[in-house]
């Protein structure tokens, strides 16, 4: 119910007039009784009124403590709950449509049937554990089969929830090379402006410089380095270390080198040094030669120039391939966003991969049990009915309002 009216003090003082909005449990946000004061929107006026209820009694709301109401009042589930955080939190449209993809809830609703699929299973083999005599083991090939559909199952939900991830958190892309091979121009041409200094003079760029693009939906944080060599001086050094712990800490390494010229010993030191790691291979500067790009043959993922739109182009779909394997699933339904749940999936997987190898190997049923009985329990973490109070706790301290 909605009434117009003026908002008095404690001592009968007119402060503003507004609208009071009267939700009786449990036709509410909370489940609970609730009401809203709409006033005028001047910070003095909101002040004078804060100031009025809390002399009245009310206090302030707790970090997200309306939401924790309302799931306690089964009003919404854990995963709606962390959506909302999620969608307070959102940095891009993507992230901001996948965590709306959750707010209906809907995702524990799936593996809470999937983990009934589970306890059936279970079920007929304690069945066939304790009344060997009675009843016979289950039929091994139907069991195969039963758990390899849950566990097809499980790497979707494994597969979307990293995708959800990604699309939230995004990737650290480390650009490294030798020194002049033209990193920060290339951070710059990506940017589409003139972040980094950029000079023909090797070992320009001392310090990493961090600025953030989209790639695909994807937040990715760029991250320019000074170029690696020996016999560098003592400041260059320092840069030298920091684009190593950068390099360390991306999810793909972008590998700048001059394509015009013959490759350098630091080039190859630069090439051995990411091998090992996700990287795209780009030699730069065609437009002066290619004797570089010629020697890297396959090697070289992209080759031409940071001046040339569609050698960009060709860079932020080999960053797409090597960072996240190119495409993303369609993140509009429902999906798994804590880290605790993505956990949870490993685990049940794992247990069920070994339950598999149980089957495999012709090993007793019991055995097979108990792995079953593990992936039961970790996917009880994913539907709330194991959720305990630190878990709780975990997701509402991410709430910055009162919301
Ligand atoms: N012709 C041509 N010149 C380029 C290209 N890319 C970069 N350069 C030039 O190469 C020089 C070095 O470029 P930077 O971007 O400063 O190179 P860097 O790898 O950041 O170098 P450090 O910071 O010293 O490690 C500059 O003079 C750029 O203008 C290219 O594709 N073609
Ligand atoms: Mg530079």
């Amino acid at each position: 119910m909605a009434t117009y009216g003026t908002v008095v003090d404690e001592n009968g003082a007119a402060i503003d007039r507004g609208i009071a909005i009267l939700a009786n449990a449990p036709r509410s946000y909370t489940g609970e009784d609730t009401l809203e004061l709409q006033i005028h929107g001047s910070p003095v006026v909101a002040r004078e009124v804060m100031r009025a209820l809390l002399a009245c009694g009310a206090r302030y709301a707790n970090a997200g403590e309306f939401s924790r109401r309302a799931l306690l009042n089964g009003k919404m589930d854990v995963q709606e709950a962390s959506a909302i955080a999620d969608l307070i939190a959102a940095e891009s449209r993507s992230a901001a449509r996948a965590a709306a993809a959750n707010l209906g809830g809907g995702i524990a609703r799936e593996v809470r049937s999937l983990r009934a699929r589970l306890a059936k299973i279970l079920e007929e083999l304690a069945a066939a554990i304790d009344f060997p005599d009675e009843v016979s083991d289950p039929d091994r090939a139907q069991l195969r089969s039963s758990l390899t559909g849950i566990t097809n199952e499980l790497r979707r939900l494994q597969r979307d929830g990293e995708a959800g991830r990604l699309i939230r958190e995004g990737a650290g892309v480390a650009i490294v090379g030798p020194p002049n091979a033209g990193k920060s121009s290339l951070l710059n041409a990506l940017l589409g402006e003139g972040r980094a200094i950029v000079s023909e003079i090797p070992g320009t760029t001392r310090d990493t410089i961090e600025e953030t693009i989209t790639v695909d939906g994807v937040p990715v944080r760029l991250i320019d380095t000074a170029g690696i060599r020996e016999h560098a001086d003592r400041l260059e050094t320092a840069g030298i270390e920091r684009t190593r712990r950068a390099l360390s800490e991306a999810r793909v390494a972008i590998v700048v080198l001059d394509g015009s010229e013959p490759l350098t010993p630091e080039a190859r030191d630069v090439l051995a040094l990411t091998a090992d790691r996700p990287r795209v291979v780009f030699a730069n500067k065609l437009d002066l030669g290619e004797a570089g790009a010629r020697e890297l043959g396959g090697r070289a993922d992209v080759t031409g120039s940071v001046y040339d739109h569609a050698t960009l182009e060709a860079l932020r779909k080999a960053l797409a391939k090597a960072g996240w394997g190119g495409e993303l699933p369609d993140l509009e339904r429902p999906h798994l966003a804590a880290l605790f749940e993505l956990d949870a999936v490993g685990e049940a997987l794992g247990a069920l991969d070994r339950a598999l190898e149980t089957l495999e190997r012709g090993e007793p049923a019991d055995l097979t049990a108990g792995e079953l009985q593990r992936a039961f329990a970790a996917l009880g973490h994913l539907t709330g009915d194991a959720a305990g109070e630190e878990l709780l706790t975990q997701i509402f301290a991410r709430f910055c309002i009162g919301k």
